[in-house]
C-alpha cells in the first residue's frame, strides 16, 4: 500500500487571470510543492479541451456561460472557453513544481463529452484508465488537492471512493468555483461516499 498525490488542474486558466478564474487558486500552488515530498507518488491532472468542445458556453449559440444544458450523458454547466488544447491557459501554474510527478493525466479531450472526474468522463461510464494505473502501481491511498474543490476534485474523489481507494481531500490545498451552493453540495456528497475532508 502506497500513497499517491493527486493535483487536479492546477492550470493558468483556473487561477487568477486565467478564463475560468478560481478566486484564490493560486494561493495552494505553494501548500500543494510542499505536500510533494510526503508522497510515493505524485500524480498531475490537466484538463484538456479541443476548440469544439461541448462545454463551453461559446459552442452553443445563444446560452450564457454558468447555464446548465442537458446533454445525452446528462446535465452538463457551460463554462468560458478555457483550457484548449496547448494553449497558454491549458499550461500548469508557473510555480507548480512538475518534477515529482510521474503521471500527468489529461481529461476532457472528446469534443462531445466533459470530463470533470480524473476517472471517469461525465457518463459515469467511460473510463480515464487512472484506476488501472492506481492499481497497478499499489496506489492504494490517495490524497486530492487542487482545483476546483467543488468540481473537479469532488468528482474525482467520490469516484475514487466509489472505485475502493481510500481516500482524502485535503481541503487547505483547495479552491471552489461555488456556483448556487456547489460547495456545500460537493462537500455533503464527498462525506457521503466516504471522503474524509482533512
Ligand atoms: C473544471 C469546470 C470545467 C475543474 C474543469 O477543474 O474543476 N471545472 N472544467
Ligand atoms: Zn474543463
Amino acid at each position: 500500500m502506497a500513497d499517491a498525490l493527486i493535483v487536479i488542474d492546477m492550470q493558468a486558466d483556473f487561477c487568477p487571470g486565467g478564463a475560468l478564474a478560481v478566486a484564490g487558486g493560486d494561493e495552494i500552488v505553494a501548500p500543494i510543492n510542499a505536500l510533494m515530498d510526503g508522497f510515493d507518488a505524485v500524480i498531475l491532472t490537466q484538463d484538456w479541451h479541443p476548440a469544439d468542445h461541448a462545454s463551453f458556453a461559446d459552442n452553443h449559440p445563444g446560452a450564457a456561460p454558468f447555464s446548465t444544458i442537458t446533454m445525452p450523458y446528462g446535465p452538463q454547466v457551460l463554462w468560458p472557453r478555457h483550457c484548449v488544447i496547448g494553449s497558454p491557459g491549458a499550461a500548469f501554474h508557473a510555480d507548480l513544481a512538475l518534477d515529482r510527478a510521474e503521471l500527468v493525466l489529461r481529461k476532457g479531450f472528446r469534443a462531445a463529452i466533459d470530463s470533470y472526474s480524473a476517472f471517469f468522463e461525465n457518463d459515469h461510464a467511460t473510463p480515464t484508465g487512472l484506476a488501472g494505473y492506481l492499481r497497478d502501481r499499489g496506489l492504494t491511498r490517495l490524497s486530492l488537492v487542487g482545483l476546483a474543490h467543488d468540481f473537479c476534485v469532488a468528482w474525482s474523489a467520490i469516484d475514487a471512493a466509489r472505485l475502493g481507494f481510500e481516500v482524502r481531500v485535503i481541503e487547505a490545498a483547495t479552491r471552489a468555483i461555488d456556483l448556487e451552493g456547489s460547495r456545500d453540495r460537493a462537500r455533503r456528497d464527498m462525506t457521503a461516499a466516504g471522503v474524509a475532508l482533512v
